[in-house]
């Protein structure tokens, strides 16, 4: 059996925010299969009890598409057809463990990458999801951030939050990347660290 022991000091000051755990990321089978993306979910499964158990709040996001837009590579973007609304893809993976709000980004093809924020792909005007105003009312002032991609929407979620004024934290073993290009989630990781962002479980590089 293997325990999670990591422990990155849940209040009710703190949300955890666990990004896109979908089928489509994080099945084997899924549209944009991340490579590992099951592989997180007995972690996360932990973080949510400890989460609960210290009074904390755990939000999670969904990437949620139409069935055109220009995000995908047949409308125009870059990614294959994934997280259609209201499709297999798009639910959230079977055995992650949901106990509490989840958000919902690209509702009206927006292209946006963060769970704060969506982006008109055609007037690149940003907008506002309900994230902010959730942790707001319930007085959040720290987030924890987990889940999938690391070099996309955990990247683009964790800036927001400390654009935003949350202290921030990404768990490093609770993360994965697509990697489109060998390397990008670990420049994300980097840039993600050099933004004031704590990476907690990370090991550090050897001297
Ligand atoms: C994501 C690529 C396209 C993500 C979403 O959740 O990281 N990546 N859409
Ligand atoms: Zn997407």
């Amino acid at each position: 059996m293997t325990t999670h022991l990591l422990d990155p000091g849940y209040d009710r000051a703190t949300a955890l925010l666990l990004i896109d755990v979908q089928n489509d990321f994080a099945d084997p089978g899924g549209a944009l299969a991340v490579t590992g993306g099951d592989a997180i979910i007995p972690l996360l499964n932990s973080q949510v009890a400890a989460a609960h158990a210290s009074g904390a709040l755990v939000a999670y996001t969904q990437d949620w598409h139409p069935a055109s837009t220009p995000h995908f590579a047949r409308d125009g973007g870059i990614w294959p057809v994934h997280c259609v609304m209201a499709t297999w893809g798009a639910e959230l993976h079977p055995n992650l463990l949901v106990d509490g709000p989840t958000i919902r980004k690209g509702t009206a093809g927006e292209d946006g990458y963060s769970g704060f924020s969506m982006r008109d792909p055609v007037t690149a005007r940003e907008s506002p999801t309900e994230l902010d105003g959730l942790l707001r009312a319930a007085r959040i002032e720290r987030v924890v951030i987990a889940g999938l991609a690391t070099d996309y929407c955990v990247r683009a979620t964790a800036l927001d939050a400390v654009r935003l004024g949350y202290r921030t934290s990404v768990l490093a073993d609770g993360i994965r990347p697509v990697d489109l290009a060998p390397g990008d989630g670990e420049r994300a990781l980097a840039e993600m660290a050099t933004a004031g962002i704590e990476v907690v479980g990370q090991p550090e590089a050897p001297q």
